[in-house]
């Protein structure tokens, strides 16, 4: 079982929209940053840069037909920058030229004054300043302010995160196509082309049907093509239409770095009150969200920030105040867990602290603090599964954590110089869009006369193997070999008003879909028969490429079978919808059923401190998870190791830098560090045996986001070693726990 592009990708011949062969006449779009992170646009000449050799055209905001705009919650993001300027890198005008060379290099030719306003980029002083966008929230339960008092220890602090940069192996990506009829073609790098097909017709004036979004594949997103794909591809359409050539626009990775937004810092202040045993009783928080210039998706990130609160914990009072908080970077955006990892990781650190109050080990804290099935989380949802104790209880029965313990601390009190640290990382994760509406798919199916098969959906391939389960999902269904089942590329045209491919919910959505499209078929298939042979329809299977009745085969194969029913003008065509049964929220209360189920594990991740260098290592990953019934587990333990390894990035190495002026400094694989393979733990992972059957696909749960979270584990295995060589480390919580931190930490 391997991932359907393997092939493709090892040779190098997997075609991204940047490889796409361009059509003669082809031009390319470069777009002209704001050098600073605030100001007021004085005076923008373009006259120069116009005149420059091979330049075709130049755009401005005067330029744009439609509206410009680009915001998708909040409309409050222009494509091109018209009088003010909110972050450094924000468009403020398009060169387009004859090659890419020619339009970077007109840039220089642009005359731009911006009269520079201080820029804010700390999210509590935007917070004071009342720079919020949308309106605060609160998630509640239990009756906080009551339960202090009952009290045996209250500590309280503060946890700030960083953010952390997609790092996609391809850059945003746009080919825009002129029709014959005034209309579009373009392919584009995003998770969500129905997006930019509504992002393009809002900004050109034109109906979503003149503007078809194709996307054949793309090289990683990890949320960062999610809602900010979207402005790339309008550029290049916008050059695209007032041209009547094609127009290609493509970030180098500098580019992509300085100008497109990230995962969203957070501060966070944090209150947690316990019994004497460690029962937690109270926890109160409030997340002040960096959301940069706009608002982007951050709204729908504050939320799942919230509904991550207490992560696999049951605690009966709480209350999260959630901020999202305008500053001059660039919008923030979707990342991996989507605001869920920025509440674990303060959930971790309220453990943490308590713990060493206590001085009890944090895992006893948080092992009898353990979701179990019907409790009940701040947002009204009761949980449906034990798996949060059986993988705990799996893990624990596999490593033994005691014993893991008892080994840690005769290693540190045999080393002076090395010292080694533990920590136990559960996560529970909520699938499903916490916007109920997008929670839909469709699937369209076309079975050939010769038996082949296309399908096309709305999930996009960005490297997670959706393709792959995808197929699975048909082969089972129509009784045939996966090597009939072929995906099409994601396109508009074909499947429309599609959700992102986001929320880890790809395959599931889609793989419903596409189980009900081909349910159709079979069902007219097995009908057919039926009456041919004037047995009941339910005595007709196909299996294995062979028709069976009442389970005996009836020397009929599937490739006949689809050649006999063409002849009997049977359509072998069928388009499905799905939508989530059962899900539902009322923002009004704060309160609902948001996830169809919830994606579950635990780990347990060792790391080891050299202390005269001060550099941390990540020895090792131990994972239990809940996949249900793995669709192809194979792909499930690539998305595990994949997010287990990105979330140690996130806490340990990766650190955006900003200089005063908000301006980034860390715009380069040279500066920004992300882990390599030297620095990948050794990842051992466990499938929880017998895994109850889940409401996912075929019994299966979705894999995509929930291991990042597991890379938490590492902070807190560091920060474990750092106190095992100074006990009296006064603690602080703040990601990532760079060389350069522990070293500080250790040498102050
Ligand atoms: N995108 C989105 C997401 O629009 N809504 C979500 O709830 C979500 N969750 C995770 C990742 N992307
Ligand atoms: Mo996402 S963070 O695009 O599922």
């Amino acid at each position: 079982m391997k991932h359907d592009d393997a092939p493709l990708h090892v040779r190098g011949a997997a075609r991204y929209v940047r490889d796409l062969p361009v059509p003669q006449g082809t031009l390319y779009a470069a777009p002209v940053p704001s050098p600073v992170s605030h100001g007021k646009i004085k005076m923008l000449d373009i006259a120069a840069a116009a005149a420059h050799e091979g330049v075709a055209a130049m755009f401005t905001a005067r330029d744009i037909p439609g509206q410009n705009q680009i915001g998708s919650i909040i409309q409050d993001e222009p494509l091109l920058a018209a009088d003010e300027v909110d972050y450094a890198g924000q468009p403020v005008a398009l060169i387009v030229a004859d090659s890419m060379a020619a339009a970077r290099g007109a840039r220089p030719l642009i005359g731009l004054e911006i009269e520079s306003l201080p820029p804010v980029l700390d999210p509590r002083q935007a917070y004071a300043r009342g720079e919020i966008i949308g309106v605060p929230r609160t998630f509640a339960l239990g009756d906080v302010d009551q339960a202090w008092s009952r009290c045996h220890l209250v500590v309280s602090g503060r946890a700030d995160s960083g953010g952390q940069e997609h790092i996609y192996l391809e850059t945003q990506t746009a080919l825009a196509i002129p029709r014959d009829d005034g209309g579009l073609k373009v392919f584009s790098a995003t998770q969500s082309p129905t997006l930019v097909q509504r992002t393009i017709a809002r900004v050109l004036g034109l109906a979503m049907h003149q503007v078809e979004v194709d996307v054949p594949r793309l090289g990683g997103a990890f949320g960062g093509k999610e809602d900010q794909a979207t402005a790339w591809a309008a550029l290049a359409a916008l050059a695209a239409f007032r041209l009547g050539r094609p127009v290609k626009l493509t970030l180098s990775r500098q580019e992509d770095i300085r100008w497109t937004g990230k995962r969203h810092p957070y501060s966070s202040d944090y209150k947690i009150g316990l019994t004497e045993q460690g029962k937690i009783l109270a926890y109160e928080v409030t997340f002040y969200q960096n959301a940069g210039a706009y608002a982007d998706l951050s709204p729908a990130i504050l939320e799942r920030t919230l509904f991550h609160t207490t992560n696999s914990y049951f605690i009966p009072h709480v209350r999260a105040t959630a901020a999202s908080c305008r500053t001059h970077l660039p919008p923030f955006t979707a990342f991996r867990g989507f605001g869920a990892p920025q509440a674990m990781f303060v959930m971790e650190a309220a453990i943490t602290h308590a713990a060493a109050a206590l001085q009890i080990p944090a895992m006893e804290i948080q092992r009898q603090n353990l979701l179990r099935s019907g409790d009940e989380f701040p947002y009204g949802m009761r949980l449906q599964t034990d798996s949060p104790v059986r993988c705990w209880e799996e893990l624990d029965k596999r490593q033994d954590f005691q014993a893991s313990r008892a080994r840690v601390a005769a290693f540190n009190r045999s080393h002076t110089l090395t010292k080694k640290g533990l920590a136990v990382m559960p996560v529970c994760f909520g699938i499903s869009f916490t916007t109920t509406l997008l929670n839909q798919a469709a699937s369209l199916v076309h079975v050939y006369t010769d038996g082949s098969v296309g399908v096309s959906t709305a999930a996009v391939e960005m490297g997670q193997g959706v393709n792959r389960k995808i197929r699975r999902v048909a082969a089972r269904t129509l009784g045939i070999g996966l090597d009939r089942i072929r995906m099409e590329s994601t396109n508009t045209s074909r499947v429309a008003n599609t959700s992102p491919t986001a929320a880890s919910s790809g395959a599931d959505l889609n793989g419903h879909a596409t189980r009900l499209a081909c349910l159709q078929i079979v069902e007219r298939l097995k009908q057919a028969i039926a009456a041919e042979h004037g047995c009941p329809a339910d005595e007709i299977g196909i299996e294995q490429e062979e028709v069976l009745r009442a389970r005996q085969r009836m020397d009929l194969s599937w490739e006949q079978l689809v050649a006999w029913a063409y002849s009997r003008r049977i359509p072998l065509s069928a388009y499905a919808n799905y939508a989530t049964p059962g899900i539902h929220f009322d923002k009004s209360k704060e309160k609902g059923h948001p996830f169809a189920y919830h994606a579950v594990g635990t780990a347990l991740v060792e790391a080891t401190v050299d202390g005269l260098r001060g550099v941390p290592r990540i020895d090792s990953v131990k994972i239990v998870h809940d996949v249900g019934r793995s669709l192809d587990p194979a792909i499930d333990l690539g998305q595990i190791e994949g997010g287990v390894v990105q979330g140690i990035g996130w806490m340990t190495c990766e650190e955006l830098v900003y200089s005063p002026e908000g301006k980034i400094l860390t715009d380069g694989m040279s500066t920004y560090k992300v882990p390599d393979i030297g620095a990948t733990p050794e990842v051992i992972v466990t499938f929880l045996d017998e895994a109850p059957q889940s409401v996912g696909i075929l019994g299966a749960k979705t894999v995509g986001e929930p291991p990042l979270m597991y890379g938490i584990g590492a902070y807190y295995a560091v920060l474990d070693a750092l106190r095992a060589f100074r006990p009296e480390l006064p603690l602080s919580f703040q990601a990532p726990l760079t060389a350069e931190r522990t070293f500080w930490a250790l040498w102050p």
